[in-house]
């Protein structure tokens, strides 16, 4: 499959060791000049710009977090008088006030490039209609896409999210190649197609590249199978740069990282240090190419590993496995550490559909975590006494992965929301902040 930027995907080792070099000394330089909070922090550790000689010296370099962000609301980390900006996004937390991001045209670019390799990777060319579900605006998932496939050449889509039926419809009849949008959103219009009685096999979509929420190997499985495409990861945070910060190649193995812009580190996110590649830790990016928002040592609460063995696809990057979930995301329940993503991975190995939520209360100073999973339409007619069958077998698989007991209860096909976007799966009403 042919390769986007091969001269830095498939680069030698030390070639990328003397470009990221090159590259950190300016990042640090251009934040300890412009952007005042860096240069305290530097001050405070009593370091200078040049003390980093190479990325070697990464770890040398203060972290960031978001609240470095927040505190500095809206733009007073960007290194950048805002006529150098041409575009600015902003994710919304949960909580306060939205994270700004800013972009020079070199950072689009940057960001552009990074999403044109993730639409190589995933198969597209010149000859393709990249067809955008992510949606537009603040978020960052549609315009990266959509610059992505303008940047490869392809032809951009940009229907952004939500009337499902519309979106097949222009499936059908734009013959679009590539499918882009949130994994359960895909689930979802594999799940209208077959509803409305369309073959998945009449459509023209070869691939889907599915991200900004985590999903589970089962579940790429699932909605390979439903929309009849091979599905690709995608990566990204909009502190860093949206979709384009890694992604999967034709052997689906990890989403390759790119490392030429995003340095990547994993940390024990109790004591700061490395862990060993292969091990789970929080993802920690610097970026290395960008110029408005040249991020330092950002913890991105991401919970995940790095492998560094080569890749078959002839890349030579490293690889972050996919994300488990966010630090953030992690339900403590009873004490226990529990991801959404295990409970996912659980009910699709019993051959569940992904339409499940996980409900959270406490109940008599315990707490209480209840699943709620769809049951299939051939499940619809069986007996109560198979429903609550199935329900024990989930029930008893979840107490071995998870090590707690959670209650499972099958709901009707079709009763639970489905998502445009990021899918909520967690409703925590234990009022906990
Ligand atoms: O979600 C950017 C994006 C758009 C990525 C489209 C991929 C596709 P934010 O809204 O800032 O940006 O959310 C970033 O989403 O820190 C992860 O927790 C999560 N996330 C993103 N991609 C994945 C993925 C966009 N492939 C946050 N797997 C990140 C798991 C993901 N989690």
């Amino acid at each position: 499959m042919p390769i986007y930027q091969p001269e830095m995907e498939c680069a030698s080792r030390d070639y990328l060791h003397a470009v990221q070099s090159q590259r950190l000394l300016k990042a640090v330089k251009i934040a300890y000049e412009n952007i005042p909070f860096y240069r305290n922090k530097f001050d405070e550790m009593g370091l200078q710009p040049q003390d980093i000689h190479s990325i070697d010296d990464i770890h040398k370099l203060p972290f960031t977090v978001k609240t470095d962000l927040r505190d500095h609301y809206p733009f007073g980390l960007f290194a950048v008088p805002q006529s150098e900006l041409v575009r600015i996004h902003a994710s919304s937390g949960t909580t306060g006030k939205p994270t700004v991001v800013g972009y020079t045209a070199h950072d689009i670019q940057v960001w552009a490039d990074g999403a044109a390799r993730a639409i190589a990777a995933a198969g597209g060319t010149r000859d393709d209609i990249i067809h955008v579900s992510y949606g537009y605006g603040l978020f960052t998932g549609g315009l990266g896409l959509h610059y992505g496939a303008e940047r490869l050449g392809a032809t951009a889509l940009p229907v952004s999210s939500g009337n499902t039926k519309r979106q097949i419809q222009l499936l059908q009849d734009f013959g679009s190649n590539i499918l882009c949008c949130t994994p359960s959103y895909a689930m979802f219009i594999g799940e209208t197609v077959r509803n409305m009685g369309i073959d998945p096999k009449t459509l023209q979509v070869r691939a889907g590249i599915f991200g900004a929420e985590p999903w589970t190997e089962p579940m790429r499985r699932e909605v390979e199978r439903l929309l009849d495409i091979k599905a690709h990861d995608i990566y990204g945070l909009s502190e860093i740069a949206g979709p384009g910060v890694a992604y999967d190649c034709e052997m689906q193995s990890g989403m390759h990282i790119n490392e030429d812009y995003f340095y990547p580190e994993v940390i024990d996110p109790d004591t700061l240090q490395p862990v060993p590649d292969g091990e789970y830790g929080e993802l920690v990016f610097t970026c290395i190419g960008k110029e408005a928002l040249p991020l330092l040592r950002y913890r991105t609460r991401d919970i995940c590993a790095l492998m560094r063995t080569p890749c078959s696809c002839g890349r030579t990057t490293i690889r972050m496995t996919k994300p488990r979930g966010r630090s953030d995301d992690m339900l403590i329940i009873r004490g226990v550490n529990v991801f959404p993503s295990q409970v996912e991975h659980v009910l699709l190995e019993l051959g569940m559909d992904p339409n499940y939520q996980i409900l959270v209360n406490r109940k008599n100073n315990l707490d209480d975590m209840e699943v709620q999973v769809e049951m299939g339409e051939q499940m619809f007619s069986d007996t109560v006494k198979n429903l609550e069958a199935v329900e024990k077998k989930m029930e008893s698989a979840l107490q071995s992965t998870l090590n707690i007991h959670a209650r499972v209860r099958l709901v009707e096909p079709g009763s639970l929301p489905r998502s445009e976007g990021k899918a909520k799966r967690v409703i925590d009403q234990r009022g906990l902040v």
